[in-house]
């Protein structure tokens, strides 16, 4: 069948099917889209970005300016008699819309929706040309200025065409909904409800408004029918016995609302609605109070990024988002730092997690009146559009706002004074503007750990504050957490406080039993995060915590252990979850649950003399493990775990733990470490010098094995663990060039006399792996020392390397020869008797070595 023939056809169908009532659907698919500096167009769908690749570069800063979308519609002629509108769920983050070249409506804001009226710009019975402009340049005028995290470009949620009668419910501006349910009272024998609204009122038309309210198995509990005398509306109804919503019973009613024609009865525009019946508190001393009950809020954050996708994600993968939040037995949920696709609250509504979400104002505000005024729009946008989700209990509106301020070192303290100053006055307007639209929620706002939000008063302005705190990480010490929370209280006893961020970075690469502050293993995030739910846990006062981050999230400017992602995710960028997030399950939820740790420490190379050390986590008394069907052990749980050392033979094991009702296996294969060189012409030596951790390749599946000294076998002799400070078990936490493998090359040995590998006789290719970690270090060839005042032998690291005796290298600069921050390899081939020696020897400054290969051709 030829389509185009038929369409008018069609079209003529489907207006008067839709005659009368609201015709809601998707404009996604087949844009032409093309960037304000590209010459080609190329067709996309909606989500879209312009960024999901470019903000993962390296060398470049990812492309903030404009990209144009162009469409052509057919409008039926019949659509005249209609009201037609565009709702956008999110772009970020100035939108102008013009149809047929006249601007149709503009928005500022990448994290609310939008909607415009476009009826007066359509030809009817023509093909209309609808041109969007979305533009994600940086403004000083809008939030968010700074963060860790990206401002992917693009219209990145949903576009909706939406046809109502000439009549309809209100729903343009602002409030993109502006159709308001409340629970003013709420208790366990009694709600009352109240929904207001307005309406557009054609003058050719009687209307009266019926609305029908619905329990959660659909049942009708309530009605009210009425004809339409004003364009505002506000009916109150009263349940008797409410079903209550909570996390473990998250339970909906329904509204529906009709516009009627009087006099023909038809139907002018519908409006459906969930809502839920609950009460809740903040109390400084006995925490969350929700419907009579203490709850500990404990959850997440989440950003709204996917690998590869940037924001332009799907609903499929939010809705798998937060299921997995659920099933790990969370209860809580924070959007990160700024509201999030309206299929998020949705969902939480239905799951049961409480939310805490926020506007983007983050790290840095501008004194500029347009600045202050954007800010207050979204928070008018937040709060409207959001309101009837029984799921948020709070209205966040500022995330660590001098975070900037307290680390600018050259900001005059006028220029702080006044930073403060006008940082304090957006608070107040906007916790003002929360407490006008709607007390019934408490506002809430997050710090940073530092005293400046104590003395300058602004702690004092929401209900509750959320401190984002990194002990352990940032800063010292995981056990000054507790410390610090009690001081807090004591100091503040009125304050009800939570810990609206905490946790390290890990990367499922880095593998070791030896866990060490900033050295991104899932070992040191494990022992982090148990060390945080204990010391929470144990103060009832606090009223919960939120970890960082549910996932691994996209941030241009972030040098991990993966370069322009941030790894503190509970899963990773792709939602593969890490031990952790098996940890939270087994210390959340009720059900039996038993698991294995090391999903990716299968393999263990290890000393002969050392036990295999495996971590089970649980959720009852006690777990047994038995090794091959035979042996059974028995070990307690600890905060959730089990810990056994196993010793066992070289070779393969199955692993099967039983707890409760509950049982997971897991493999492992076991290798001593004396015996690989043994093995080298099947497989080479691969060592991560200067390391205490395994680091696994995920291309190849190759382990790097952790470094040790020479004793016998293979190691290193003299030098010492290159680390930046003394507190970050890492060499440098740069993303260093020309590498995804960095964590190779972050860690490194420096000062090293020799490397030794005890080899069988034979041909070897070794190849050594370096980088240059100092960024200050010298790029002048050695012999030019004297004649450049500025730099210090210290700057310059120039060393020779030898390879059993043979000079390999004279005068090695790697700054010099390669730049800095960049992966080396050398390789050299070599035949040998019994041994490689590779030694080390300074003209000056120190030697470094990420890595040492050995391959036997
Ligand atoms: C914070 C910020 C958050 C960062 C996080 C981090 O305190 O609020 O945006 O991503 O720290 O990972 O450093």
């Amino acid at each position: 069948m030829k389509f185009s023939k038929y369409l008018p056809i069609l079209l003529i169908l489907l207006c008067n099917s839709i005659s009368g009532q609201r015709l809601v659907k998707t404009m996604n698919s087949g844009w032409e889209f093309q960037l304000e500096n590209s010459e080609t167009p190329e067709t996309v769908n909606i989500p879209h970005t312009w960024n999901a690749e470019d903000a993962f570069q390296e060398n470049a800063e990812y492309f903030r300016g404009k990209g144009i979308y162009k469409k052509q519609m057919t409008v039926p002629a019949a659509w005249e008699e209609q009201s037609v509108f565009l709702k956008f769920e999110g772009a970020n983050q100035v939108t102008k819309l013009f149809i047929n070249d006249n601007l149709a409506g503009e928005h500022t804001g990448g994290y609310t929706a939008f909607v415009f009226e476009i009826s007066e710009f359509l030809k009817f019975g023509y093909t209309n040309e609808i041109r969007i402009e979305v533009d994600n340049s940086h403004d000083l005028d809008i939030p968010p200025l700074e963060a860790d995290f990206n401002f992917y470009g693009g219209i990145y949620r949903d576009l909706e065409l939406i046809i109502t009668g000439k009549s309809h419910f209100n729903f343009e501006g602002e409030a993109a909904g502006n159709l308001i349910v409340k629970t003013p009272e709420v208790s366990k024998d009694k709600a009352k409800i109240n929904f207001s609204g307005s309406l557009i009122h054609s003058e050719d038309s009687e209307l009266k408004l019926q609305i029908e309210i619905s329990d959660p198995s659909g049942k009708k509990v309530s009605e009210y029918e009425k004809e339409v005398e004003t364009e505002e509306f506000s009916v109150d109804f009263n349940l008797n016995d409410p079903a209550l919503w909570s996390p473990e019973d998250p339970t909906l009613y329904g509204l529906s609302a009709k516009l009627i024609d009087t006099d023909s009865g038809e139907v002018v525009d519908t409006y459906s609605t969930k809502f839920g019946c609950r009460w809740f508190k903040a109390d400084p001393e006995k925490g969350f109070i929700l419907n009579g009950k203490p709850i500990k809020l404990i959850g997440a954050n989440r950003h709204q990024d996917f690998e590869n996708m940037g924001n332009a994600v799907p609903n499929s993968i939010h809705r798998k988002d937060y299921q997995m939040i659920k099933d790990m037995g969370a209860n809580f949920i924070r959007t990160a730092h700024y509201p999030q696709d309206p299929e998020v609250y949705r969902l939480c509504d239905e799951l049961g997690l409480l939310v805490w979400t926020e506007i983007p104002v983050i790290n840095d505000v501008t004194d500029s009146e347009a600045y202050h005024q954007n800010s207050v729009n979204m928070l008018r946008e937040q709060v409207l559009q959001l309101y009837n989700h029984p799921s948020i209990v709070f209205w966040g509106y500022m995330n660590e706002i001098f975070i900037r301020l307290v680390f600018t070192g050259d900001m005059s303290e006028a220029d702080k004074k006044a930073k403060i100053e006008t940082s304090v006055k957006l608070a107040e307007k906007l916790e003002a503007e929360t407490k006008k639209l709607d007390s019934s929620r408490l506002s809430v706002m997050a710090l940073h750990e530092n005293e400046l939000y104590n003395t300058s008063g602004i702690a004092d302005i929401p209900d509750v504050i959320g401190w984002n705190l990194y002990f352990g990480w940032y800063t010292q010490g995981l056990e000054n957490l507790g410390k610090f929370l009690d001081q807090q209280h004591e100091k503040y006893p009125e304050r009800p406080i939570l810990i609206s961020e905490y946790g390290p970075g890990s990367d499922s690469r880095i593998q070791t039993n030896d866990p060490k502050p900033w050295d991104f293993s899932e070992a040191y995030q494990l022992k982090s995060h148990v060390s945080y739910l204990n010391q929470v846990i144990a103060r009832t006062y606090m009223i919960g915590m939120a970890a960082w981050n549910f996932a691994d999230f996209g941030s241009s400017g972030r040098q991990d252990s993966r370069s322009f992602i941030n790894q503190k995710g509970l899963v990773n960028f792709k939602r593969e979850p890490k031990d952790i997030y098996q940890y939270y399950k087994a210390r959340l939820v009720d059900e039996d649950l038993v698991y294995i740790a090391g999903r990716n420490f299968e393999n263990r190379i290890i000393k002969k003399s050392e036990p295999v050390k495996i971590k089970v986590f649980a959720n009852s008394e006690n777990v047994q493990l038995s090794v091959d069907g035979k042996k059974e052990l028995t070990s307690d749980v600890i905060d959730n775990i089990a810990e056994f050392n196993l010793n066992l033979t070289e070779g393969d094991h199955r692993l099967k733990a039983v707890s409760g009702n509950a049982e997971h296996f897991r493999n492992i294969t076991v290798q001593f470490r004396e015996n690989l060189l043994d093995n080298i012409a099947a497989s080479p030596l691969l060592i991560n010098t200067g390391s205490h951790s395994d680091f696994i390749d995920e291309e190849t599946g190759e382990i790097w094995i952790s470094d040790q000294e020479y004793s016998r076998s293979f190691g290193y002799v003299g030098g010492e663990t290159f680390q930046q400070s003394d507190n970050k078990f890492q060499g440098s936490a740069s993303n260093i060039k020309l590498t995804t493998k960095e964590p190779l090359y972050q860690t490194m040995r420096e000062g090293l006399d020799a490397y030794n590998i005890n080899v069988p006789q034979g041909k070897y290719r070794i190849s050594l792996l370096m980088t240059e970690p100092n960024r200050s270090a010298s790029t002048k060839s050695i012999y030019n020392l004297g004649s450049d005042a500025k730099t210090t032998s210290e700057e310059a690291r120039v060393f020779d390397i030898m390879i059993n005796g043979k000079m390999v290298e004279k005068d090695l600069n790697l700054a010099a020869e390669y730049g800095i921050l960049t992966a080396v390899e050398l390789n050299y081939i070599v035949e040998t008797k019994d041994n490689i020696e590779v030694q080390f020897k300074s003209s000056s400054g120190k030697p470094v070595l990420s890595g040492i290969r050995v391959e036997k051709l």
